[in-house]
């Protein structure tokens, strides 16, 4: 590492492909690329560059603190670094995915990103649904708040800022939640694109293609949101299937009970997870997703 301690220090805020938009410590934005094939970079990663022009050129990237990854269909994808948390926005409407929530939860819990849930648009009477089926996720110890961005802007805003102020934070979560609403609500002058139809421009849908770095404020350069797209897929590739129950706190519990080490707590005698899903404390939601997923894991194995 020695030999980039002459280069320029930067911070990554965008990254598409093989082009990356890097700040430096004084604000200024420069447009870099990759050197190297091999190297990859993502929004929160500390890189060195070295200017070429009006652009850029990213040497180095230094160790990450941790990583975010999911993957879809086709490829992995790492989705940020270097977080301090994860806020997961759900909502009643579009009633979140339970099996989605639960798998951004295991993969916060794998990079070691500490997470909190906020169940958006609490005004809404579809939120009462949304309050049930998260209550398994209280039951674990995951911490969910409630607010309503749009209608409640002021009490939102105070409920959240002593949560963000001095962290980086990746705002995860389905597609029409709330994450760019909540990020124009505590950035000043943020204007992400929120998902309002504009019916009198006929523009369709806004909806955010890509993960940004909004710095709460852009002055003192401490706290900052991520404002992410919305995922439909949240593949968990990177995960072994060995490893799932202990990365999920419910089943995790229980693990001590289970006679087998070994214990997959789908057919053998004796486990203490299957026990704790008759006695209900462990949900039946939870005990099905945890068997989708780890077939999953087994059958993509190569
Ligand atoms: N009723 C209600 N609507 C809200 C609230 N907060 C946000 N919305 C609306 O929800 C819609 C989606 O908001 P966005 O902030 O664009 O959602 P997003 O999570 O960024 O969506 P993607 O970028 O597609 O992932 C918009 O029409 C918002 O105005 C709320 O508290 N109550
Ligand atoms: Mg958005
Ligand atoms: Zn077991």
């Amino acid at each position: 590492m020695g030999r980039h301690t002459e280069l320029d220090v930067g911070l990554v805020v965008t990254a598409h492909g093989r082009h990356v938009m890097v700040e430096t410590p004084d604000g200024a934005r420069v447009q870099c690329h990759l050197r190297g094939k091999k190297s990859e970079c993502v929004v929160g990663d500390r890189v060195r560059w070295q200017a070429s022009g009006d652009e850029g050129v990213v040497e180095h990237v230094e160790p990450r603190r941790n990583l975010l990854m999911r993957q879809d269909e086709w490829r992995t994808k790492s989705f940020a670094a270097n977080l301090d948390q994860i806020l997961v926005l759900v909502a009643g409407e579009p009633m979140f995915s339970e099996s989605q929530l639960s798998r951004a939860l295991i993969a916060a819990e794998t990079a070691g990103i500490p997470v909190r849930v906020l169940l958006n648009k609490a005004e809404l009477p579809q939120a009462e649904a949304a309050r049930e089926r998260l209550q398994p996720y209280r039951d674990m110890g995951v911490q969910v708040l409630e607010a309503s961005l749009k209608t409640r802007p002021q009490e939102s805003r105070e409920l959240l800022r002593p949560l963000l102020q001095e962290s980086a934070t990746l705002v995860l979560g389905p597609s029409g939640t709330g994450k760019s609403t909540l990020v124009n609500l505590m950035v000043q002058d943020a204007q992400a694109q929120v998902g309002d139809i504009s019916q009198a421009l006929n523009s369709g849908r806004h909806t955010t293609t890509t993960t940004r770095w909004y710095w709460l404020d852009p002055a003192v350069r401490h706290g900052a949101l991520l404002d992410s797209p919305g995922f439909q897929e949240f593949g968990l590739r990177h995960v072994s299937a060995e490893e799932l129950p202990r990365l999920m706190p419910d089943l995790r519990a229980h693990l001590p009970d289970c006679r087998f080490y070994n214990c997959t707590h789908r057919h053998e005698p004796g486990c203490g997870v299957r026990a704790a899903v008759e006695r209900g404390e462990i949900a039946a939601s939870r005990y099905r997703i945890y068997g989708e997923i780890r077939e999953e894991l087994e059958r993509t194995k190569w």
